[in-house]
């Protein structure tokens, strides 16, 4: 959202129509997957006659639930578009097709669409069919807010991020124990932006729940278990939400009540020879997520290698750390910074950090 004085001053170019459509679409957030999130805006003589977005899956595109806001009004307007407008049939019919039928006269595009049925296709045939058409504004901003999707179209994997809390005396949270995270209020609206969350099964043997999301109204994202002791049966609490699948090695085994509960629920139970994140990420792909939340939270031991590996096999893409306000005493935190000398280092751009609560809190991209 940007700055009340900042918009009522802009000057309303192009960049500020589509700014709005981006706006618009995150009003889908954590909703759309498989497919992108797409806000549209119908501005006819200066003013918004028309605005949508796409809201799930199956149902109609942005550009439609716009054109019919504006009616008649969209005759001759310019429709803005955070991508390109489709050109095929779907399960939905093409929004070209919608467009010029509208009688639009200039279609904005923030960036074009990366699936290959799509790609420029959109743009020729509104061109072919008379419509001025200008492709690429604020396109960082629309890549921004498809990322996931972007990424998942070109790899077939979900977009993989990493989050964990740290003290500032650089401890991580499965070493600080219990009750340290989540300090900086910011997580219950991560969950909601993610589509999958990944969690170790010693964290939740920890824990007596699952992370979910407090934000009204807020799509949960699908519970990933990941269970790699041979040591012990496992225990996890209850799920209290059948959207959840449990990954396992061989050599796994859950106690009997964990089990039948998981069978009451109709929740599957995948075994693994191996635990590799490329196997969990191949099936989180298949089954149309398109980013997933790689969660450190407490106990995470069994959780490092497959963590470590799946940043060198660049499944990771992305991390969120948040950096409690807290000074861990007792630690063994020598023993941390000799090992980190000398140690391969993977550099993180596009950084940005924020203050949340009584945090900081860190994102930035592996490359
Ligand atoms: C648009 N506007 O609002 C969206 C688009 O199965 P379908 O019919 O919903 O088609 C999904 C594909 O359509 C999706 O993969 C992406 O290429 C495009 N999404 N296109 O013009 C929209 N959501
Ligand atoms: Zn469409």
């Amino acid at each position: 959202s940007f700055c009340i004085r900042c918009e009522l001053h802009a000057e309303k170019d192009d960049s500020y129509y589509m700014r709005r459509c981006v706006e618009v679409a995150r009003t889908a957030l954590g909703c759309t997957s498989p497919n992108p999130m797409v806000g549209c805006v119908i501005v006819k003589d200066g003013n918004i006659v028309g605005e949508g977005f796409h809201p799930k899956a199956g149902q109609p595109h942005a550009e439609v639930f716009a054109l019919k806001d504006a009616g008649v009004l969209a005759g001759n307007a310019t429709a803005y578009v955070s991508l390109e407008p489709c050109n095929h049939y779907g399960r939905t019919p093409p929004c070209t097709e919608a467009l010029i039928q509208a009688k639009v006269k200039r279609v904005v595009v923030g960036m074009v669409d990366p699936n290959p049925i799509v790609a420029s296709k959109g743009v020729e045939r509104l061109k072919e069919a008379g419509i001025d058409v200008k492709v690429g504004v604020e396109e960082d901003l629309c890549r921004k807010l498809n990322e996931a999707y972007i990424h998942r179209m070109l790899t077939r994997n979900p977009l993989g991020t990493l989050r964990y809390s740290l003290s500032l005396n650089g401890l991580f949270q499965s070493q600080l124990g219990l009750g340290a995270d989540e300090l900086g209020g910011y997580y219950s609206k991560l969950l909601q932006e993610y589509d999958g969350i990944i969690i170790s099964g010693a964290s939740l043997a920890q824990y007596s729940t699952y992370p979910r999301s407090r934000e009204i109204g807020a799509k949960q994202p699908l519970q990933i278990i990941v269970a790699t002791s041979s040591s012990f049966p496992i225990h996890l609490p209850v799920p209290d939400t059948n959207e959840a699948v449990v990954f396992k090695l061989k050599s796994t085994v859950l106690e009997p009540s964990t089990e039948s509960n998981l069978h009451r629920l109709g929740i599957e139970i995948i075994t693994l020879d191996q635990m590799e994140l490329g196997q969990i990420f191949s099936y989180c792909g298949q089954q149309g997520l398109c980013s997933v939340l790689v969660d450190q939270r407490g106990d995470c031991s069994d959780f490092e290698e497959i963590i470590d590996k799946g940043i060198e096999q660049r499944l990771l893409q992305k991390m969120v750390a948040e950096l409690l306000p807290l000074w861990a005493k007792d630690s063994d935190s020598d023993a941390i910074r000799v090992e980190g000398l000398g140690q391969k280092w993977i550099p993180l751009e596009d950084l940005k950090s924020q203050a949340s609560g009584v945090s900081v809190l860190l994102e930035g991209y592996f490359r």
